[in-house]
């Protein structure tokens, strides 16, 4: 069976054209003029894009006490009805445990995704076991990027010489590292004294977690990354602290990406100061909401390129679940969800508005995050013999968001109330409808392991640095006898 999709206009990262798009068996076979197919779906007034890749999502995930609420079942099912067609999740190893044994606990979870789906391998803890895991994970799982938590003291925390360690091993096997770059010992002192000054509300966790410290753990980040000679990946870069050390490092040629959220992108750290304690703690993670001068840093740094890409970290929790903060802020489960709203509220805020472009849209979306992981043209484009991970978007479409309409199984919404324009008319997996003017019509299972293989680029910038200060040992032609 084929399917075409008719009298849309194609928008890519660099191309805006009329055409028509050609599916079968779950591929795009051909785009051109007057094509025709078994199905047809029109496109009038609307722009054919790449789906949407969410590169940062928690579904399921064992975190502070509980797991996120939103499981690959219904986590994908928001994604596709947001427009975006593929999720990269975290498996994340409890510290001892192997890569493997994780990895398998994350493959049994994502058997009902209705859409296509990748995983990140989270670095915990650091043995040999773990060394000599991660070349299994790259060579025969088909995953390429480890994450490491710089934050979260006493549970998934790697301090440097763990970083290190890691880093280089990423360097020998063409993997990429990320980070979640905060300073954990920093975090975790301000915490305590927060807290002992009686400052136990969800207001507390914000200043407990400012600018400053996202910016040293980047920096330091980038540096380590730097030594190991490997390039770098840095998580919801939520300030102008940590852009600004991504900016440096770019303009000095080294290959470090930047993932600004949607979350911090449209909201601020006013939320914290809500007189409903229910509202402000719903708003809790990690890094928190920022102030206006730093979302204009972050849209600043999309229009130039100085960021990459706009993802979510979609870790959704519930009233109840957030309310095990009441009297410690320290304990609200860290975590926002934005899957399904990720894509109309870039548009709205960022398209709509004329911060970015259509084509930038498409770029900080799909097709930028498919490069990085080196998935692209598989996913990410629309050209011949790319996935048909499509969607259909509609710029005149409106609606409020509101949770009693939406997808995830939490009870709220932190966008609640916000207008979009600018919304899927059809989202397709693989050439299969899933979401038609706002009818679900996924299939559970239908998505599958997308497989990434390792990179062929280095650092070269560093491995010139290297060459040129490698260090030679000195030949002297005294040496004195050693002091007393
Ligand atoms: N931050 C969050 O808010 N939730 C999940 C993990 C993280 O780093
Ligand atoms: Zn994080
Ligand atoms: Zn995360
Ligand atoms: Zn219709």
């Amino acid at each position: 069976m084929s399917t075409v999709i008719k009298n849309g206009t194609v928008v890519t990262a660099d191309l805006t054209y009329k055409a028509d798009v050609l599916i079968e068996d779950g591929k795009i076979v051909e785009v051109g003029d007057n094509l025709s197919g078994d199905e047809t779906l029109d496109a009038t007034g609307c722009y054919v894009m790449p789906g949407g890749i969410d590169p940062h999502t928690h579904l399921e995930m064992p975190f502070m006490g509980t797991y996120s609420s939103d499981d690959f079942e219904s986590g994908t099912r928001a994604a596709l009805a947001g427009g975006t067609t593929m999720v990269v999740d975290f498996a994340i190893p409890s510290p001892g445990q192997g890569l493997l044994d994780a990895l398998q606990m994350w493959d049994n979870k994502s058997t009902r995704a209705h859409c296509d789906y990748s995983f990140h391998m989270a670095i915990t803890w650091w043995s040999e076991q773990v060394f000599n895991e991660m070349e299994t994970v790259v060579r025969e799982k088909g995953i390429n990027t480890f994450k490491h938590f710089m934050a979260y003291k006493g549970a998934m925390m790697v301090n440097d010489d763990e970083l290190f360690a890691s880093f280089q091993r990423c360097a020998e096997l063409g993997a990429l590292p990320l980070v979640h770059a905060e300073n954990g010992d920093v975090v975790a002192d301000l915490q305590q004294k927060f807290l002992a000054e009686g400052n136990d509300g969800p207001e507390a966790h914000a200043y407990s977690r400012p600018p400053a410290v996202e910016g040293e753990a980047t920096n330091r980040a980038i540096m380590i990354a730097d030594m190991a000679g490997v390039p770098l990946y840095v998580v919801h870069t939520s300030c102008e602290e940590s852009h600004e050390a991504i900016r440096r490092a770019r303009q000095q040629g080294k290959r470090v990406y930047g993932e600004p959220l949607i979350q911090h992108l449209t909201l601020d750290e006013s939320e914290y100061a809500h007189p409903d304690w229910d509202h402000a703690a719903r708003r809790v993670m990690s890094p928190p909401f920022r102030n206006k001068q730093h979302q204009d840093s972050l849209w600043a740094g999309l229009a130039s390129g100085s960021l990459s890409v706009v993802a979510t970290d979609h870790c959704a929790f519930t009233t109840d679940q957030k309310r095990y903060g009441v009297g410690d802020f320290t304990k609200i489960p860290n975590g926002t969800g934005g899957l399904e709203d990720r894509m109309p509220m870039l548009w709205t805020y960022g398209v709509e508005t004329g911060r970015i472009t259509p084509n930038e849209f498409v770029a900080v979306t799909s097709t930028n995050i498919a490069k990085i992981l080196n998935i692209y043209p598989k996913k990410g484009a629309i050209m011949k013999g790319a996935d048909a991970d499509l969607v259909v978007w509609d710029p005149a479409k409106e609606k409020t968001i509101s949770a009693s309409s939406q997808q995830s199984a939490i009870d709220y919404n932190v966008f609640e109330g916000k207008h979009v324009k600018g919304l899927p008319r059809y989202t397709l997996t693989r050439g299969r409808v899933a979401v038609h003017d706002g009818d679900f019509k996924g299939q559970e299972g239908h998505g599958e392991f997308v497989s990434r293989e390792p990179f062929q680029a280095v650092n070269k910038a560093l491995s010139t640095w290297k060459e040129l200060t490698a260090p030679r040992k000195v030949e002297r032609t005294g040496i004195p006898a050693s002091g007393v």
